[in-house]
């Protein structure tokens, strides 16, 4: 048996019950196959991928706090701090029911990868928790923020780990958990990203993740010689991924059809009204009923659907495995170009594999978001120097960041002989990097 399979094999073995953990683990590593086939030995007895796919350190931690009407509540918390090699661990914090040991550690180490591609010294982890903030009054969130920072401090600092949002984890929870920090630890520092404004926040980072998707889907369609000008897109969610997506497509002149909920989706034909959306799930925090309200010609449907509505592009911006085999097929028959995640690991691995073999241009969650965590690079250099840069130089900023991550990856595909096929490349350069530093610090 090959190494690879070896090590997936052990993955599945040592981790039950974490489907989307192996998932991760497997598309990672059978992309890298021919860069560990060409080192076998040397990796093997380093052990190099048992020690890629164990965290460096996982922890789990009970969070208790006193709902409105008095009762106390119990959530679990977790950070996974996966690899170092490279820079201090990074990466969001998810508040969402579904959240478990399994999806932090998938999150965890597909942002190794990430982070490596953007460039900047940052190395990968991910946080959450299963508490849920929807519905809660701002005092319960609070509440629970307080509480879970209370034992979360003790893992995390500036050159240490920096976490930031990620699925219900937005401004107001950023700001509470900034909040108890600076207060256990009597320093105000840049240990969060996503900060407001007024205290160490950057410009931008809020629309990074959706604007930098849009980038690099830009230039993904221009290298193959298409404009995205007058193409129009479907698009999944409607949170912070997805508003800032249709806010960049609208920009650059396409023109978004769709938007989604954890409960139904609409299909607006003159165009998704981004004001509407942004006060519909920023402001109000309400449901996607409400669209209706602001555009009378617009259809609400319950349940899943925007993979069925005709367009050139298709933007995955909600959660992992929301775009299956079958949604493939509805695309490639509609004659979709391109699909690009705003998500990570939105679409299954056959959808994927569908995809590709059906000639559409597909770029992985981990070069097309990696927008985000960028700019997060970003803000904590700006809280180092004790400045904050211009809305214009962190944006100029971050479309090169996308612009160069597309033709890393491009380039890493054609140097395996996988011209085309960004997944691979996307793995492999993103891979380049850790496994350099890795080996050049040793064994630990
Ligand atoms: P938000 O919480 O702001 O928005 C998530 C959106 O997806 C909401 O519209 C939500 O519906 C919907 N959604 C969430 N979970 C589910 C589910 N299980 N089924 C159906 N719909 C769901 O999160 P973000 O926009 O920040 O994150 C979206 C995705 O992008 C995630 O995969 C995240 O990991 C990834 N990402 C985020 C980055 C960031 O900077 N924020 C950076 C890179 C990747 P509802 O409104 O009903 O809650
Ligand atoms: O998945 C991701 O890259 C994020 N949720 C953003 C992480 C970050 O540190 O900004």
């Amino acid at each position: 048996m090959s190494y690879v399979d070896e090590a997936i094999e052990r993955v599945i073995r040592e981790n039950p019950g974490e489907p989307e953990f192996h998932q991760a683990v497997k598309e990672v590593l059978e992309s890298l196959r021919p860069v560990i086939e060409a080192n076998e030995e040397k990796y093997k007895r380093d052990a190099l991928l048992e020690r890629l796919v164990n965290p460096e350190r996982q922890i789990k931690f009970r969070v208790p706090w006193v709902d409105d009407k008095g009762n106390a509540q119990i959530n679990t918390g977790y950070r996974v701090q996966f690899n170092s090699a490279i820079g201090p661990y990074k990466g969001g914090i998810r508040l969402h029911p579904s959240v478990n040991i399994g999806i932090i550690k998938f999150l965890g180490f597909e942002q190794i990868f990430k982070n490596s591609l953007t460039g900047l010294p940052i190395g990968g982890g991910k946080g959450g928790s299963d508490f849920d903030p929807k519905g809660k009054s701002d005092r319960e969130v609070m509440a629970f923020c307080q509480s879970f920072m209370t034992e979360l401090v003790k893992y995390i600092g500036p050159n240490a780990d920096v976490p930031a949002g990620d699925i219900g984890t937005g401004a107001r929870e950023i700001g509470y958990m900034f909040g108890q920090y600076k207060r256990i630890r009597g320093l105000f520092e840049g240990v969060l990203t996503g900060k407001g404004l007024s205290y160490g926040g950057s410009l931008a980072r809020t629309e990074a993740t959706g604007y930098g998707l849009l980038y690099i889907t830009e230039e993904m369609l221009k290298s193959n010689g298409i404009d995205i000008n007058g193409k129009t897109a479907v698009v999944s969610g409607s949170g912070n991924v997805a508003i800032y997506a249709i806010e960049k497509a609208h920009q650059l002149g396409a023109k978004v059809l769709t938007a989604s909920d954890s409960t139904g989706w609409v299909y607006d034909p003159d165009g998704i009204d981004v004001e509407a959306l942004k006060e519909i799930k920023e402001v109000n925090r309400a449901r996607l009923t409400e669209y209706k309200k602001y555009r009378p010609k617009s259809e609400y449907h319950e349940g899943k659907g925007v993979w069925q509505i005709k367009a050139d592009i298709a933007l995955p911006c909600a959660t992992q495995n929301e775009l299956g085999l079958e949604d493939a097929k509805t695309l490639v028959s509609n004659g979709v170009i391109a699909v690009a995640e705003g998500a990570n690991m939105p679409t299954t691995e056959e959808a994927t594999k569908y995809l590709q073999e059906n000639g559409v241009l597909f770029v992985p969650g981990k070069a097309a978001n990696a927008g985000g965590v960028a700019t997060s690079a970003l803000e904590m250099s700006q809280n180092s120097e004790r400045t904050s840069w211009s809305l214009e130089e962190v944006d100029q900023k971050l479309k090169e960041i996308m612009v160069n991550i597309f033709h890393n990856i491009d380039d890493a595909a054609k140097r395996y002989g996988f011209d085309g096929n960004y997944v691979v490349g996307a793995n492999i350069a993103g891979f380049e990097k850790v496994v350099n530093a890795m080996d050049a610090q040793g064994i630990v």
